[in-house]
């Protein structure tokens, strides 16, 4: 009995601190195992951190290059990690940490997201799609592996929501001017915002 129940602490405090894949990086760090958002906001927190935020061109090139460095980009599809994206109930996408709007700066969602499947993607999730790092939207109740980062130090900061339940309803407000879609160009591709493509055959 007294084995089982050293077994149960252990297990759950390792959950509670929150366990990392070792990495000498100071401001990153990528979370080994799989939690649904919520979770993940709190892991990230216990350990005097917090879920990662992109808003300028700069954090996209550091966060890239660290998950490269140490071998940690997501593999497919199904392998992303959440990030502190989420859609509130406006409909519209806000970093919970400082409370500013996703992709005011650094706009980085990958082709056809945020998708908001059945109405209920309100999560915010870094993953690969055709050899390309980008955003998802994917359902919050989902477990993902994490990204956290050393709190920001500057800039306007989130006080936090009192409720995050909205977060397992439905949502069906959208905002499909985040759509990216890649275009062929004569050196490569270029992405352009749907809207100025489809501005004359809307969704
Ligand atoms: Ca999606």
């Amino acid at each position: 009995m007294y084995k089982v129940v050293s077994i149960l602490i252990i297990a759950t405090f390792g959950v509670c601190l929150g366990e990392f894949v070792e990495t000498p990086d100071k401001i990153y760090f990528a979370s080994k195992e799989a939690l649904n958002w919520t979770e993940a906001k709190k892991a990230c927190e216990e350990a005097g951190l917090e879920l990662v935020s992109l808003i300028h061109e700069s954090e996209k090139a550091a966060l890239e290059s660290f998950l490269r460095e140490y071998k940690l980009v997501p593999e497919d599809v199904w392998s992303g990690y959440w990030l502190a994206g989420i859609r509130h109930p406006d409909g519209k996408f806000y970093w919970d940490t400082t409370g500013t709007k996703v992709g005011e700066g650094l706009n980085d969602w990958l082709v056809g997201e945020p998708s908001n499947a059945y109405y209920k993607e309100h999560c915010m999730e870094l993953k690969q799609d055709l050899g390309q790092m980008g955003w998802n939207d994917y359902f919050c109740v989902e477990g993902r592996k994490y990204l956290c980062q050393v709190p920001r130090p500057e800039g306007p900061r989130g006080e936090g929501l009192r409720d995050y339940n909205f977060l397992a309803e439905e949502n069906r407000l959208n905002e499909r001017q985040n759509y990216r879609v890649p275009m062929p160009f004569d050196n490569g591709i270029i992405y352009l915002d749907a809207s100025e493509i489809f501005i004359n055959k809307p969704f």
